[in-house]
């Protein structure tokens, strides 16, 4: 039914235009501001028009809006416009500027057509608004200086200086709000990195970005950025120390660990996983040595002997999954044990002495070796007792088992020597050997020449 009358209205009003024209004969307008209340006055037509409440009664003086919207009723007794339903500027003309609501007013008998603008003023009834409460960004830290990262874009519905103006960044070092203009009156937003980010020290940063407009007064929107920083493996591992230095005894048995090693990473993840390996290329170290790869034990893998080395220097490395490296030295130094017996070794030697033979004639020499060290290795060597022979040192580990006196076959016709050459060890260890000695006749008792 509203409708048909409408269109009707509609229809009639054409027609009159039509045959009429000079019948538009005023044009009014007022504004009011957006979001008055119901009741507030627009403006007194009938004063604005020259005519007076009974003219508006006996010619049934009404709104024609042409449209269905129902924003503004004509009070004939007063002679005014009122709000009939509270305006909404952002519903009614969205972005356009300036908003106004078009009609005109009628009146019948006779017939008059009256123009009507009433401008809607937009009020700071909007916020600025993110879409999204955060916006999250996973940056490495290997990003450089000038990195971009788009921000997202506010929305306010106002208009004018209502409508948004600016946006402002928390305050952060490494970063640097930068806004573009677009050609369409937008902005872009922008955090340009001004500082590098350094996981190490900060692996989050948690900035806000606030949107401002221009109203009276000032509304704003906030958006919070969650940072994180992400690792780029940037710091290598390293040992705790770049030497290590262990003592191992030459017995020590395959498997025991000489030391352990130990490297940090300030990185995290993968790139903080630490592998442990020897890097010393001498095939003989890497035979005697295992790393353990996962927690840096060096490990004996074979035996040992000071005898014939008493000092190991072993490089171990310790690499990141990313490829970075440090390096350390271990040095190993093997102490002795008492392991070797002295060894006698009968140099020259005559199995007949005669009996003339002088005081000191040397009957038998005699090296004797001691493969240890130190005490280990220190030798003395003793004869058996009550035999006319003794054992004189000639120089270092070399001995001359001499004649003590002119020997008698009378006394003693030969001998048996048992040199014992002990080392100085704890427990000692021995060796001996037994030597024959003939004693020849000589003819000390003819008296022929
Ligand atoms: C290395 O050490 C880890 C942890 O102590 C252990 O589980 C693993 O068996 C060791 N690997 C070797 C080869 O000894
Ligand atoms: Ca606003
Ligand atoms: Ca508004």
């Amino acid at each position: 039914m509203e409708n048909k009358e409408g269109t009707m209205e509609r229809l009639a009003l054409l027609f009159f235009l039509f045959l009429f024209p000079s019948l538009v004969t005023a044009q009014v307008s007022y504004s009011i501001p957006e979001e008055s209340p119901k009741g507030s006055l627009i403006g007194n037509i009938a004063r604005d028009l020259g005519l007076d409440s009974k003219r508006l009664f006996s010619g049934n003086a009404r709104i024609f809006t042409g449209d269905n919207t129902d924003y503004v009723d004509l009070k004939r007794e007063r002679g005014v416009l009122i709000v009939k339903d509270k305006i909404d500027r952002e519903l009614l003309c969205g972005q356009t500027t300036p908003c106004a609501l078009h009609f005109q007013v009628i009146l019948e008998n006779p017939m008059e057509f009256y123009t009507v603008a009433v401008e809607i003023v937009d009020i700071n009834d909007n916020a600025p608004l993110f879409e999204k409460s955060d916006m999250t960004f996973k940056i490495s830290e290997s990003a450089v200086i000038g990195a971009k990262f788009l921000l997202e874009r506010a929305v306010d519905p106002d208009v004018g200086t209502n409508g948004l103006q600016s946006y402002f960044l928390s305050k952060t070092e490494h970063f640097a709000l930068k806004l573009k203009d677009q050609p369409d009156g937008e902005k872009i937003v922008e955090m340009v990195l001004q500082k590098p980010l350094d996981r190490e020290k900060q692996e989050e940063l948690f900035l806000v970005l606030t949107a401002v407009d221009g109203g009276e007064p000032q509304l704003t929107g906030t958006v919070k950025i969650h940072v994180t920083v992400l690792d780029a493996n940037d710091n290598a591992p390293v040992f705790t120390k770049p030497l290590y230095k262990a003592t191992i005894p030459e017995n020590a048995a395959k498997g025991t660990v000489v030391t352990r090693v130990s490297a940090s990473d300030a990185d995290k993840g993968l790139n903080s996983k630490i592998l442990y390996s020897i890097s010393t290329t001498i095939a003989d170290i890497r035979d005697l040595f295992k790393m353990n790869e996962s927690n840096g034990d060096l490990i004996l893998a074979d035996s040992i002997d000071y005898e014939k080395a008493r000092y190991y220097q072993i490089h171990v490395q310790a690499s990141d999954e990313g490829g970075l490296t440090d390096s350390c030295k271990v040095t190993v130094d093997v102490t002795d044990i008492n392991d070797n017996k002295p060894v006698i070794n009968i140099i020259s030697q005559i199995n007949v002495i005669p009996e003339d033979s002088k005081p000191e004639t040397i009957v038998t020499m005699v090296n004797v070796q001691d493969l240890d060290s130190g005490e280990n290795g220190k030798v003395h060597c003793a004869i058996n007792e009550q035999i006319p022979f003794t054992l004189k040192l000639a120089t270092d580990g070399f001995f001359n088992l001499v004649t003590e006196s002119r020997l008698d076959r009378e006394i003693g016709s030969g001998y048996n020597i048992t040199v014992i050459c002990s080392d100085e060890g704890v427990p000692s260890l021995s060796s001996s050997v037994t030597l024959t000695l003939q004693v020849s006749d000589v003819n000390d008792n003819c008296t022929c020449i």
